[in-house]
């Protein structure tokens, strides 16, 4: 297959090809795409180098899958373009994930869902993503009501350059001098920030709205209520989220342990064990720990979920979407 990344210099298009690679997808041709101020530096992939190129409609001619990660006002102007040239695109920005038209997927949660595209498929929030994997099996058997989500997401969900301010903020921190954040709108080092994207003016994130947007679409679930609030923590990578599910059955913890432990792409961790960001960086697993009953709902249990944002939150999602469409004879 054809393969191009759009977005190939960025966190998520680099791990894109770092997957393609991992996972041995069948390329026969990778075609890194970026910006002009990108074009021209050199990607790694199987040992080669490979120069990227600025995005342009040629770039997408003869192009099976392309892949996205350029942000939502590339997406919306690029991804058409590369449909028409006869590419499926699989978007990790948010500009078509709410589009009903197009299809919204976690490949172990709704699959069906990806074989019904017009060309363009859109890969879920991080935060979502990894709620929705732990929450969907859950959901099947006992019918997931409400759930709140309180969120821990590390600095690489927002890109290169809140890395770097990261470490800036620390490092004047430590050494006792003023800092000037520029990327968040407060020093990151040593802080959290409960603030995710732009706040609308009944004072819910952008990233708060996407959870129950897109937990919604996914589940095909429209009657599900949401709770969020979703925060920035001083972490590089992996985002963390305390989830409290409410149910419509009892759920027994016995019964949560082993609907988990057969859940695809879950990890699941019996009694008060867990896992922190650190140790799930670099995992494709989302994992499940410290599952109670909640202090005070009925029907309700408590968890931690931890995934790496930059793997199954993004680049290995859209790759998996790529291997269920190109499972297709005609893609
Ligand atoms: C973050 N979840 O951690 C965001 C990054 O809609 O794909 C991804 C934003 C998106 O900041």
């Amino acid at each position: 297959m054809k393969v191009a990344v759009l977005g190939a210099t960025g966190l998520v298009g680099q791990e894109m090809i770092k997957v393609l690679e991992e996972r041995n997808f069948p390329v026969t041709e990778l075609i890194p795409l970026a910006s002009g101020k990108s074009a021209g530096k050199l990607i790694d992939f199987r040992g080669a180098q490979i120069e990227v190129r600025e995005v342009s409609r040629e770039a997408f001619q003869g192009v099976d899958i392309a892949l996205f990660s350029a942000g939502a006002d590339v997406s919306e102007k690029w991804a058409p373009i590369a449909a028409s040239c006869g590419a499926v695109v699989i978007d990790n920005s948010s500009a078509w994930r709410m589009n009903p038209k197009v299809p919204l997927v976690i490949p172990e949660v709704n699959p069906s869902d990806a074989m019904h595209h017009r060309g363009i498929i859109a890969n879920p929030n991080c935060a979502t993503i990894q709620a929705v994997v732990a929450l969907a099996p859950l959901h099947r058997r006992f019918c997931l009501e409400y759930f709140s989500a309180v969120t821990f997401q590390s600095v690489s969900g927002t890109g290169k350059e809140a890395l770097t301010e990261l470490d800036d903020s620390i490092r004047s921190n430590l050494e006792g001098k003023p800092f000037k954040p520029e990327v968040y709108p407060l020093p990151i080092g040593f802080n959290v920030l409960p603030h995710i994207g732009p706040m609308d003016e009944s004072g819910v994130s952008e990233e708060e709205w996407k959870m129950l947007h897109e937990s919604r679409k996914i589940l095909h679930h429209h009657r599900l209520q949401v709770s969020c609030t979703t925060v920035r923590v001083p972490v590089r990578r992996g985002h963390s989220e305390a989830i409290v599910a409410q149910f419509g059955e009892h759920i027994t913890l016995e019964e949560a342990y082993a609907i988990l432990s057969e859940a695809p792409g879950v990890e699941v961790m019996t009694g008060n064990n867990y896992i922190t960001p650190l140790q799930a960086a670099g995992s494709d697993l989302v994992y499940v720990g410290r599952i109670r009953y909640d202090m005070g709902m009925p029907r309700a249990l408590s968890m931690w979920v931890v995934s790496d944002n930059l793997r199954k939150g993004a680049a290995l999602n859209a790759v998996q979407i790529a291997e269920l469409v190109s499972s297709k004879a005609d893609v």
